[in-house]
């Protein structure tokens, strides 16, 4: 494959170009500074889309929602992009080829744009490139960029912080009828649906999820958003038009009531300190290498305690580090 230069692929990505999209995201995910200038240019000239984070535990029907609802966005005309950040399937595996499959409808469509992606770590949580893959989309001119994302916990809350609008997916038949509960993100909600409910123990979920939310467990801080409970079922196509308008509104009400400046600070302070922390940590994997082994004896024989044996490794490597 021939090396194209970063003016052609910003351009590309500025046009809208699927091509340059696939290829920036690429770039991006190997996170070498040749690319640094180029997600800038991107970065400085995205913010109009709206971003929506997806999230739930596995199986709770999230890529057979995304696909439908991808669909019904589709209808107003508007671009969609999909990211999908999935800890159990690195890029080659089993359930990313079925992701294909279930959006395979979507393929062909000029208007939308689907990349899986690995995660960071097995427990979930953002891919490094999910956030700059954000910027591309939008740059790109796409309306709404969906994140799909493994509900496991902790975590999740970079999906929060990440998107404008966070839903949470909750499905019958799980076990836990409220999977939120136990992944402990019932409170990071905009909008939380729950799937699957041309199941006859859909009901049940649903008055339980509700019971929850009455009784507080699960709120958020004070807004003028009150979050909803949505039943959807993919496979009838049911609820579907009433999250995408929920997800619609979410927006508007946040833009109202000035929320939405908050949040986009809240999202701006999240990638500083994320990114700060990515270069950090690149920088001491990349430095330590030859200065631990002499530590590490000391250590071993107690010659050293942890916290000086640390100090001294970040001392050495500190000098080296050129920001
Ligand atoms: N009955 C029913 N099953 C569904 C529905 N949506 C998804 N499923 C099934 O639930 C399973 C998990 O779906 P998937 O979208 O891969 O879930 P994900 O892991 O959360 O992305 C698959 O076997 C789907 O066919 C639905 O609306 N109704
Ligand atoms: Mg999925």
């Amino acid at each position: 494959m021939s090396v194209v230069a970063s003016k052609d692929l910003v351009k590309g990505v500025f046009e809208g170009r699927i091509w340059a999209i696939a290829r920036m995201i690429t770039r991006a995910e190997a996170s070498d500074r040749a690319s640094e200038d180029a997600l800038a240019e991107i970065y400085k000239s995205s913010r109009n889309a709206h971003v929506v984070g997806i999230t739930g535990v596995p199986g709770s029907g999230k890529s057979t929602l995304v696909a439908e609802l991808c669909k019904t966005i589709r209808k107003s005309g508007r671009k969609v992009g999909i990211i999908a950040v999935d800890p159990t399937s690195p890029f080659s595996g089993g359930a990313i080829l079925g992701d294909r499959i279930r959006m395979g409808e979507l393929v062909g469509d000029e208007g939308v744009f689907i990349r899986s992606m690995a995660t960071r770590g097995a427990l979930g949580g953002l891919s490094r490139a999910t956030l700059p893959a954000i910027d591309i989309l939008d740059a790109a001119g796409f309306d709404i960029v969906i994140i799909e994302t493994v509900g496991v916990g902790q975590d999740e809350v970079d999906v929060v912080r990440a998107a404008h609008t966070t839903v949470v997916v909750s499905a019958p038949g799980l076990g836990d009828d409220i999977q939120a509960i136990k992944a402990g993100i019932l409170e990071i909600a905009d909008i939380h649906v729950v799937s699957k409910c041309d199941r006859s123990d859909a009901n049940k979920t649903i008055s339980e999820l509700k019971n929850m939310l009455a009784i507080g467990l699960g709120l958020s801080a004070p807004s003028a958003w009150t979050p909803s409970v949505i039943a959807t079922s993919a496979a009838k196509k049911e609820g579907i038009d009433t999250l995408a308008e929920a997800i619609d509104s979410h927006v508007k009400v946040l833009k109202e009531s000035g929320e939405w400046q908050s949040r986009r600070l809240t999202m701006a302070e999240m990638r500083l300190l994320k990114t700060a922390e990515d270069i950090l940590r690149d920088e001491f994997e990349r430095h330590r290498a030859g200065k631990i082994q002499a530590l590490v004896k000391k250590l071993a024989n107690a010659e050293i305690a942890p916290q000086g044996a640390a100090r001294k490794l970040l001392e050495d490597v500190w000098k080296e580090i050129s920001l």
